[in-house]
């Protein structure tokens, strides 16, 4: 097996530098941009690109691997996770910044296997940020090992919020009570509109914690594993253990946080899962 995750490693290493071109390429020009599910849920022809280079390519190499994208979703295909390996793809998080040519987005790509996330890794192409992770091995930028703060204090805590993509009433009486309660407990509140990157920069340890109710398992797949191997914790924003189909999640630099954050946020239980 451990043979078989390493060729699975150089494979996906190698393909997301590919698909990295294609962003970084394209980060500045005009682009052809549709709306999905909201006015501010958008997908452009890179995010389908991405996805299709990275899927086809990783199938014809795997032939019985499974596969869940975003865009793929999107287009109605029922996503599910199996214990088989799973490939969870999000081509471009952080679709509103890439429109913009805000070089805040990254490629995110997680390998489940067993219901358990064995490889995830975070590229931002524009900055040329490469986030790496192996179950057991370690979280890495650039090939230096990096690891969380370690903050246990909210008081001290530099924490990672999105407004998401949608405006639904509920999630947005829940993001501004949340913003109320916790910005004056904390150092301060940051976006990158990019939960990959979010969690990306948790796991660098230049952030303290990231939590949000909407996203999708591939924007959280790969940011979970990379945490988790840099001495973070993923878990479900009440507590419980984290479900990666659930739209929920709560990173933190420690349990401690996790657990103070916990004390102070309303919760809130997007629906559908991505199971539903
Ligand atoms: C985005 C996430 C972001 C979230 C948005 C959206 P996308 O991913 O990265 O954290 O707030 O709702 O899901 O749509 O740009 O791939």
């Amino acid at each position: 097996m451990a043979d078989e995750l390493d060729n699975y490693y150089e494979t996906i290493l190698e393909l997301t530098k590919q698909a990295g071109k294609l962003v970084r390429d394209r980060l500045t020009n005009k682009k052809n941009v549709e709306e999905k599910d909201a006015d501010i849920d958008l997908v452009t022809e890179t995010d389908k690109e991405v996805e299709e280079l990275l899927i086809k390519s990783l199938a014809k190499k795997y032939p019985s691997h499974k596969f869940i994208g975003e865009e793929t979703a999107a287009s109605g295909k029922k996503q599910e996770l199996t214990a088989d390996p799973t490939w969870i793809i999000d081509p471009v998080d952080g679709t509103m910044n890439f429109v913009h040519g805000f070089p805040h987005c990254c490629i995110c790509i997680g390998l489940y296997i067993n219901f358990e996330p064995e490889i995830g890794i975070i590229y931002n192409p524009s900055l040329e940020q490469l986030f790496t992770s192996r179950k057991g091995k370690g979280a890495y930028l650039n090939g230096k090992r990096i690891s969380v703060s370690g903050q246990t204090e909210l008081n001290k805590a530099l924490i990672m919020v999105e407004s998401g993509t949608s405006r639904d009433e509920e999630k947005m009486r829940v993001f501004k009570a949340n913003q109320d309660k916790l910005i004056p407990l904390i150092h301060g509140y940051r976006t990158l509109g990019s939960a990959g990157l979010d969690m990306a920069m948790v796991a660098l340890g230049c952030a303290d914690a990231y939590f949000e109710f909407g996203p999708h398992a591939w924007d959280f797949a790969a940011g979970t594993l990379l945490i988790r191997e840099a001495g973070g914790v993923v878990i479900d924003p009440s507590g419980g253990p984290f479900d990666v189909l659930s739209r929920r999640c709560l990173a933190a630099s420690s349990q401690e946080l996790a657990d103070a954050i916990i004390k102070e946020i309303v919760q809130l239980y997007p629906k559908p899962r991505d199971d539903e």
